[in-house]
């Protein structure tokens, strides 16, 4: 079975690019996805185990052949620990960006890197005053020292208590709520039970080491340190990632960018970058507008030197340096299909190994510039934090050089932009609404806004590119419900003129009025996936102002076309830190009742956060407003 283009995306730029794919026999995902039809059955369910050498090992949850793995372990102990698995993945993959940022404030404080500055120092003053870190008397970079030793010790801390960050950012109400859980499970199982990270690597290795061979099979405790892991990436990692930037590279502030293949332009050189981590990027940026690569890029015949962004590294420069974004994940190997990319320069996560055979189809080069990911076929120039200036001038040179090679007969860019308005960090709302949550919260508890949700999601090549996404944001709206979010789901409603002030007109009555008096779109992109911890800070600092648990507020979450283990830790912290979140598609979990009745029920009443799984948008909608409005009566507004 082929899939036409049009059912493969939402986005005219796409599907413009898969027809001339498709006339050509590219290779491409959604090809390698029907190739490997049908997929395992198993692994969607969650019931394949493939811990020990005794394996693998599968179930039949309809109870067909045997129930239990060569060692024993049930249908819910092998989704557990899968789950479990997954969950210690992601938050390893935030939490390790937020530990290099740290490690690079920490460089920067003791003056062993001067490549990079800080940048925002209200910004380093207020996250001091957060951990209760005293300024006094310490000049800007001795209290950066004090505050990245503060962040990296929250990675090796080896005592029982909270790492620092999650205790000191997180409402007290909801540190008592997961209190009162761990006493409540501690009481029924009898084993030790946490739910506080405390050190943030330890709650990803207790993981690796309750999921050996022959240790944790009780699917109650394996989902408490999913959670306590995925806490620990929330109001942990990402949120140092988050945090630490701000320092080093600016807060966000609102501004208007381009979204979508159009960014690029045929007559200049163009640099996509593309991952997670802004660190090298925000150098590719700097050195991409300076006169001298301009220079160097109009002697090979260019107009001059563009960059634009991809994915999660998209999110951060368009965030802080108002740079265009080329696309969502499913967009990585179309960019390189429009013939015009020099170079697509890339970091970390969320990188297809693929793009190396394009790239070679082509004149782009494909750099990789992390020793976490190297890739066949890539031209791999290391990227080294006290070498920053020298090594991103390499990189734009190479783009430079690419130039000329550039075959024009292949060069088609889909022209297909969006203007959006960007750069909502918690700052900027709180700028908007004159410096208090007041106003948001009355237009809340007035009705004019029913509630937040707060999207994140990926792409997911099984799903429809952005439909979700771009359907479930219009329902939302619709209902007056004011809609947030991150990483590719931000780009996709981007790229749909969601984020743009025209959108206020497919807003609810309610809602309209309140983003025309406040000059805003009704849906505010806060940045890359580790910025979901933004909203985590948004959501306290509501409650707070309410002097409620976060469980209390109209908020929901959604993750809709996700794709990855981090998507797992951020759905997980959302549902620990009181949300209800939404999934599609299903998670590898419905090969286990006990697993899915403690993630969709059981939960609920523990935590107040829960997940649901709903394949409909307008469903999600419907279900989201129900949830939304359930909140509001018990708050009694
Ligand atoms: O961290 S949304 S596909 S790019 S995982 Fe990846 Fe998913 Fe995109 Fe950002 Ni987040």
């Amino acid at each position: 079975m082929v899939l036409k283009s049009d059912h493969r995306s939402a986005d005219p730029a796409a599907i413009a690019l898969l027809k001339i794919a498709d006339q050509n026999d590219m290779d491409h995902i959604w090809q390698r996805l029907e190739k490997q039809q049908p997929q395992c059955g198993y692994g969607q369910l969650g019931t394949c185990c493939r811990i020990c050498t005794q394996g693998p090992c599968r179930i039949d949850p309809l109870g067909e052949g045997p129930t239990q793995g060569v060692c024993g372990a049930t249908a819910d102990t092998m989704v557990a620990r899968n789950l479990a698995r997954m969950a210690a993945v992601g938050s390893s993959a935030h939490s390790d960006h937020g530990r290099k940022v740290a490690l690079l404030l920490k460089a920067v404080a003791s003056g062993t890197n001067r490549d990079y500055t800080l940048v925002n120092e209200p910004k380093l003053q207020a996250i001091a005053a957060k951990l209760g870190i005293e300024a006094e008397g310490l000049s800007s970079l001795q209290l950066a020292d004090r505050v990245a030793d503060a962040a990296l010790d929250c990675f090796g801390s080896q005592t029982e208590e909270p790492v620092s960050f999650a205790a000191a950012y997180m409402p007290q109400r909801r540190q008592q709520q997961l209190k009162q859980v761990e006493a409540t499970l501690q009481q029924a199982t009898g084993a030790r039970v946490g739910l506080m990270p405390r050190g943030i690597d330890r709650e990803a290795v207790d993981i690796l080491h309750r999921t050996h061979f022959g240790c944790d099979a009780e699917p109650l405790s394996l989902i408490a340190q999913t959670l306590r892991c995925s806490l620990g990436d929330g109001w942990g990692g990402s949120l140092i990632a988050t945090e630490l930037q701000d320092v080093l590279f600016g807060t966000p502030t609102v501004r208007t960018i381009k979204a979508n293949l159009g960014v690029l332009d045929a007559e200049m050189v163009n640099i996509i970058v593309h991952g997670h981590e802004p660190v090298l990027s925000e150098k590719v940026v700097a050195l991409a507008r300076s006169p001298q690569m301009n220079e160097a890029a109009k002697a090979v015949g260019a107009k001059g030197v563009n960059v634009a962004g991809l994915c999660c590294t998209g999110n951060e420069i368009l965030m802080r340096q108002g740079v265009g974004v080329a696309g969502n994940m499913l967009h990585s190997e179309l960019a390189i299909m429009t013939g015009a990319v020099e170079a697509l320069v890339v970091d970390v996560q969320c990188i297809f190994p693929s793009l190396a055979d394009l790239a070679s189809c082509y004149h782009t080069r494909f750099i990789t510039t992390s020793e976490q990911v190297t890739i066949p076929g890539a031209l791999h120039i290391q990227f080294e934090e006290q070498h920053a200036d020298q090594i991103a001038e390499r990189i734009v040179r190479q783009a430079i050089e690419a130039f000329p090679r550039r075959n024009a007969a292949k060069v088609y860019i889909p022209q297909e932009t969006a203007e959006a308005v960007v750069g909502f960090s918690v700052e900027q709302i709180l700028a908007a609404l004159g410096g208090t949550p007041a106003p948001l919260v009355e237009v809340i508890a007035n009705g004019t806004i029913k509630g937040v949700v707060g999207i994140v999601g990926c792409n997911n090549v099984k799903v429809k590119q952005d439909q979700f996404h771009q359907q479930l944001t219009r329902e939302l709206i619709k209902r007056d419900i004011l809609v947030i979010g991150t990483g590719c789901w931000a780009i996709a409603a981007a790229k749909a003129g969601l984020m743009n002030l025209e959108a206020q007109d497919l807003a609810g009555d309610g809602l309209q009025a309140v983003c025309k008096s406040l000059g805003i779109p009704p849906v505010l992109h806060m940045g890359s996936c580790v910025d979901c911890s933004r909203m985590l800070v948004l959501a306290g600092a509501l409650a707070d102002y309410l002097g409620v648990d976060i469980s209390a507020l109209p908020l929901a979450g959604s993750a809709p076309e996700w794709t990855t283990e981090k998507a797992v830790a951020i759905g997980s912290y959302f549902v620990a830190s009181g949300l209800p979140v939404h999934l599609w598609p299903a998670p590898p979990i419905l090969g286990s009742p006990a697993v899915t009745q403690i993630l969709t029920e059981g939960a609920k009443d523990l935590l107040g956060g829960y997940f649901f799984v709903e394949e409909d948008p307008v469903a999600t909608a419907d279900r989201m407003l129900a949830i939304i409005q359930e909140k509001r009566a018990a708050l009694g507004i």
